[in-house]
């Protein structure tokens, strides 16, 4: 918990990067390559949704090839955050103590991974963030930049947030942390499962430091990023930040 940074943090212990994949056949092999190259000590857990281009079955030739990687096959796409939490759970039975998220598009460079790592020593949460100083984006359409720093502001100002970027994903948990957010309770599909994550951790009191990132937009693959998405995400920030408020108004705890 933050205590105004007094508290003393335990040593990370292993490390699990967790990749979600849809349609990423292309992607995959050259993010894992980079990620055991950054980070050698870290296993990879990639979590697939019955890619319909076959990612699973290369991600299965990689952790056959290499006892660091694992590939959890799920039986079909149910969004983001589903994949992740499904991750998390695998994660912690295993026994990880630090879970990082991760694209695998390429967009999250696995080189920043340590920086990420060396925040978490001194941290509950760590966020790779595009919108601290020293932190951008590259390649992205104007269009995207919108709606992901509208978005970021948005639930910025409804939920009360201090962080500057509340949707990226590429994130560093601490175990004991990802145990304190309630995930049993999560009911986000789509990217507003990172909105929902960050406000938790800041909800439950944890110390959340962002790390300057350089977001690269993908170069093969398509964007899962969809209108569907964009409602969920719209019509869940605004719900809670209603109850939160409510809650405030009434002298309860948000959950
Ligand atoms: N398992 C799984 N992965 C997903 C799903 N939707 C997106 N992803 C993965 O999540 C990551 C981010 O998605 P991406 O399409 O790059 O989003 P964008 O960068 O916001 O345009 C990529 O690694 C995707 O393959 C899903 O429904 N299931
Ligand atoms: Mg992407």
């Amino acid at each position: 918990m933050n205590d105004g940074g007094q508290r003393r943090y335990g040593p990370l212990g292993r490390i699990l990067v967790i990749i979600p994949t849809y349609n990423e056949a292309e992607n995959i092999k050259p993010i894992v390559s980079r990620v055991r190259a950054a980070v050698p000590e870290a296993d990879i857990l990639v979590a697939d949704d019955n890619s319909p281009d076959g990612t699973g079955k290369v991600a299965d030739e990689l952790a056959a090839e290499d006892s660091q990687v694992r590939v959890l096959h799920r039986k079909g796409k149910e969004g983001l955050g589903a994949a992740y939490l499904a991750g998390f759970r695998w994660g912690t039975e295993h026994g990880y103590g630090v879970l990082v998220e991760m694209d695998a598009d390429g967009s999250h460079q696995p080189e920043e991974l340590p920086r990420l790592l060396t925040a978490l020593k001194g941290a509950d949460l760590v966020l790779g963030s595009r919108w601290v100083p020293g932190g951008r984006v590259v390649n992205w359409p104007k269009s995207r930049e919108m709606i992901s720093r509208g978005g970021s502001t948005y639930s910025r100002l409804l939920l009360g947030l201090r962080t500057r970027d509340v949707t990226g994903g590429f994130r560093a948990f601490r175990a004991e942390t990802l145990d304190g957010l309630g995930l049993d309770q999560v009911a986000s599909q789509g990217y507003c499962f990172q909105v929902d994550l960050a406000r938790r951790a800041v909800e439950a009191g944890y110390h959340v430091v962002e790390v300057p990132i350089t977001f690269v937009d993908r170069e093969i693959g398509d964007s899962k990023m969809s209108r569907d998405i964009l409602v969920e995400a719209l019509w869940r920030v605004t719900a809670w930040g209603v109850a939160s408020r409510t809650n405030r108004v009434l002298g309860r705890k948000a959950i």
